[in-house]
């Protein structure tokens, strides 16, 4: 046997042991790298006559193929080799949970305001919104509001510079009800005046310059509005009553109305919700007037209500003999506090991350009555 060729056994035989990447590589550099010695071995080719280069080239370049192949063999049955392995021992439990990914809350305005449209869907009404900058007509005029009402003091809304004088005033609204008074001009012209039965809420954002421990600048409220004939007290309590039943998710729920005043309703009744106390924590519904001297129950004002104003509705351009009815309001945030036991209102408005994700809702658990409100 010739050198050349107990050359290309050494190598061959090397690389069928070699135990790893690094081996079979050490091996090529050995053998075809730059001063591998098959390479230097082609070298010589060119100081040989024509005739050795005739009998040893071929011998030389077979040998360079011999090795570069089994090299590249080699290789390929080791990778092959490493994924079977791989393959062996690795698995993908497809039962296992996805690796869970960040996601954001739904806000417990947002929460309670969903819950709401849901509870009144169910009685009938439909959800309507409107601008937050209304003018002094909507947000006052129209509402039987006079010149004169300390509401319309500058210390209480956010008025907007006034850049022409006959401009009406613009504002922040004070509260949802230029929205009602927007469907009912709404309902007045597309009916010729004749006028047609409604049934909305109007939740939204409220602005007043106000600020404490239990208000904020911003905030939100919720209105109702009823129109239609023969509407009296008995339709709005009950009405309120199945709503705060719903909401707070218990039948054994108590509602006080007493009088009260608006410009817009007349009569006016503030809405009072019976609570007890649980372990020292006063709990929406059970007996208010159970406990000794007071202690153990109670009344808790949570909404103001009445018969819409005959002024309001003949501005809006309906007519007051044809069409009565029975409007509500109350704070949004308020709610969603009682529900869900948050006890500042400015955390509400703070944007702080770990209040959110304490008190935020998961954004599949969308409300609705039959899964239990806010279930
Ligand atoms: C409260 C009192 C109330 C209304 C809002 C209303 C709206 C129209 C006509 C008549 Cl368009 N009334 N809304 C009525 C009574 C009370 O809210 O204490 N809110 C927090």
């Amino acid at each position: 046997m010739s050198d050349i060729e107990a050359i290309k056994d050494k190598y061959l035989d090397e690389i069928s042991t070699a135990g790893d990447g690094d081996a079979l590589e050490a091996i090529r550099v050995a053998a075809l790298g730059k001063k591998g010695e098959i390479s230097l071995l082609l070298k010589t080719l060119g100081k040989m006559t024509p005739e050795e280069r005739q009998t040893e080239g071929p011998k030389i370049n077979g040998a360079r193929q011999a090795v570069a192949d089994a090299l590249a063999a080699k290789k390929d049955a080791m990778e092959s080799e490493a994924l079977n392995a791989r393959l062996a021992t690795e698995k993908l439990d497809m039962t296992l949970p996805p690796p869970s990914a960040p996601k954001g809350s739904i806000h417990p305005v947002s929460q309670v305001m969903d819950e709401l449209a849901e509870i009144f869907a169910d009685l009938g009404f439909s959800v309507a919104t409107g601008p937050e900058i209304e003018d002094d007509w909507h947000n006052f005029t129209a509402l039987n509001i006079p010149d004169t009402h300390p509401a319309r003091a500058m210390h209480d809304t956010f008025y907007f510079p006034q850049t022409d004088e006959n401009d009406m005033p613009k504002l922040l609204r004070t509260h949802t009800s230029p929205v009602q008074i927007r469907t009912m001009m709404n309902v007045a012209k597309q009916t010729g005046g004749a006028g047609e039965p409604i049934h909305i809420i109007a939740p939204g954002r409220t602005y007043r310059s106000d600020s404490d421990a239990t208000h904020t600048p911003m905030f939100h409220q919720i209105e109702g509005l009823v129109i239609d004939k023969g509407i009296h007290m008995g339709h709005l309590k009950w009405t309120l009553e199945t709503f705060i039943r719903a909401f707070f998710e218990r039948e054994d729920i108590e509602l006080r109305l007493r009088p009260s005043y608006f410009p817009f309703t007349e009569p006016s009744a503030e809405v009072d919700v019976g609570f007890s106390v649980e372990k020292g924590r006063r709990i929406i519904g059970g007996d208010a007037q159970g406990g000794v001297d007071g202690i153990g129950g109670g009344w808790m004002e949570v909404l103001g209500s009445g018969m819409v104003h005959p002024n309001v509705i003949r501005n809006c351009g309906l007519d007051p003999d044809v069409w009565q009815g029975f409007a509500f309001g109350c704070g949004i945030d308020r709610l969603a506090m009682l529900k869900y036991g948050m006890d500042d209102l400015r955390a509400f408005f703070d944007g702080d991350l770990r209040w959110t994700e304490h008190y935020g809702f998961n954004a599949l658990d969308v409300p609705t009555l039959s899964g239990g409100v806010g279930a």
